[in-house]
């Protein structure tokens, strides 16, 4: 049966902005406070999604979060009016208002770790919602991701939805973004690869030292368990914690993997040798790793262009394409590595270059902004349509976005009062373009 992988991106949220929340994600930390521009950012993301569609690969749109999130602040002692909360909120903690504010969820690799059917116990395509536990304004996410999934991928015939696991640092998850699958061919049983950043249960073992693993080895297992996933079919290596510590808060920051191929940096992993030799083990012949020593491209380098945080994808007609940001193009070191991978006659032949410009400056590049999902034709059949792109959904949504949407979002601007009611009019219209249903919390009171 034909089997496609589909990446489903992100649609960058109206409250879009800076606001420096991501402690050890160092773009994120030195672009608090700039102006964003939402629209922009909007359209930069159906850029990506437009091209990626016409040169034949598979595009589906996730939708993005109601904020602020009322509910939350609520939770927090916040009360009166939805006005009275924001007010009060704003006033006595910028960092709290702000963070019901953020319009992380458009980096959806981190909304849920995802196993295609071929490899599950109960052959159903699982999907597990990542808590985000490690930083406040992402661990508010899971709930409404939830709802969306199982909007996007209804019924439980061919889709099993985990909740997200308990949110404390011992079972941090972050979905995707420390996930990769391999196989020979897209659809074809595989192996699984889960990069952790520390073990949560063992305070001795390795961990780094300035910024937070975001990612524990027993969320990994966790997992793994839950979707039936085989041992021989798993490989779970430990990050390397100096690469944390420079700034790779997430594997998919110095590592990406598609079909029998890993394009990563040489210092991605722990133990950079046991690592490779258990994928190649298990994944076997024809498996490919394509390493970029650190002689070529600094770990700083990586962290700065997000080289490797790419999209490798199959091209219809042969070939993989690597999907890199404009600062990869920037930058004339890791420019010169990019023209040598395409050239050298290996897996990934063709580079294509996009200016994620607004959601880079918060750290999120092209691989950020995809969840992948690998869907048989039954299983391709029974996903909501609604969410799968085409030339008329591009242009419905680019509609939308100039018509919703603000040019300007400085940390002023998400006081005002307007906002709220602006961003439910926006997502009330959302939810009909897509076929969403009710996904969201809504009910403004002011
Ligand atoms: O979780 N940035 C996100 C970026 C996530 C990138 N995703 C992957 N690598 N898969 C994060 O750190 C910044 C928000 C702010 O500072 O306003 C933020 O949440």
């Amino acid at each position: 049966m034909t089997a496609h992988e589909y990446n489903f991106d992100g649609l960058v949220g109206p409250t879009h902005n800076y606001s420096g929340l991501s402690f050890g994600n160092i773009a994120s930390t030195q672009n608090q406070g700039a102006v964003a521009n939402p629209r922009e950012a909007a359209l930069q993301g159906l850029a990506k999604m437009k091209a990626l569609m016409d040169l034949g690969f598979k595009q589906g749109v996730f939708a993005p979060q109601q904020r602020p999130d009322l509910a939350t602040l609520r939770r927090l002692g916040f009360g009166g009016s939805d006005r009275a909360v924001l007010e009060a909120a704003a006033r006595e903690s910028r960092a709290i208002f702000n963070s019901t504010l953020s319009a992380s969820s458009m980096w959806t690799a981190n909304a849920a770790t995802v196993s295609p059917s071929a490899n599950t116990a109960d052959g159903r395509v699982h999907f597990s919602v990542a808590n985000l536990a490690q930083n406040f304004h992402r661990s508010i996410e899971h709930p409404t991701t939830a709802r969306v999934l199982r909007a996007m991928f209804p019924g439980d015939t061919h889709f099993a939805h985990h909740a997200a696991l308990p949110a404390t640092p011992a079972f941090g998850d972050e979905g995707a973004a420390n996930h990769t699958r391999f196989c020979p061919v897209i659809g074809a049983p595989g192996v699984e690869f889960f990069v952790y950043g520390c073990v949560g249960f063992d305070g001795r073992a390795p961990r780094p030292q300035k910024y937070p693993a975001r990612q524990s080895l027993e969320a990994s297992q966790a997992i793994a368990r839950r979707h039936g996933l085989s041992s021989a079919r798993s490989v779970f290596a430990q990050q390397n914690p100096d690469a944390i510590d420079q700034g790779v808060f997430h594997n998919d920051v110095i590592a990406v993997g598609h079909r029998n191929v890993l394009f990563c940096h040489e210092q991605a992993f722990l133990d950079r040798a046991a690592t490779h030799a258990e994928l190649r083990e298990k994944c076997g012949d024809g498996f490919t790793i394509v390493e970029v020593p650190a002689a070529r491209v600094s770990v700083a380098d990586a962290v700065g262009t997000y080289l490797f945080n790419s999209q490798l994808l199959s091209k219809p007609g042969g070939g993989i394409a690597i999907v890199v940001p404009q600062e990869c193009r920037n930058h004339p070191r890791v420019s010169a590595v990019l023209d040598e991978l395409v050239a050298s006659g290996g897996p990934i032949d063709q580079a294509l270059v996009f200016d994620l410009r607004q959601s880079m400056m918060n750290g999120g590049g092209p691989a950020c902004l995809r969840l992948r999902v690998e869907l048989n034709a039954a299983e391709a059949a029974a996903t909501n349509p609604g969410v799968i792109l085409t030339p008329a959904l591009h242009a419905a949504l680019c509609d939308w976005v100039g018509r919703h949407y603000r040019d300007r979002m400085a940390d002023a601007d998400l006081l005002d009062p307007e906002l709220p009611a602006q961003v439910c009019t926006a997502l009330d219209e959302l939810t009909r373009i897509l076929q969403l249903g009710s996904v969201y919390p809504f009910q403004l009171d002011a």
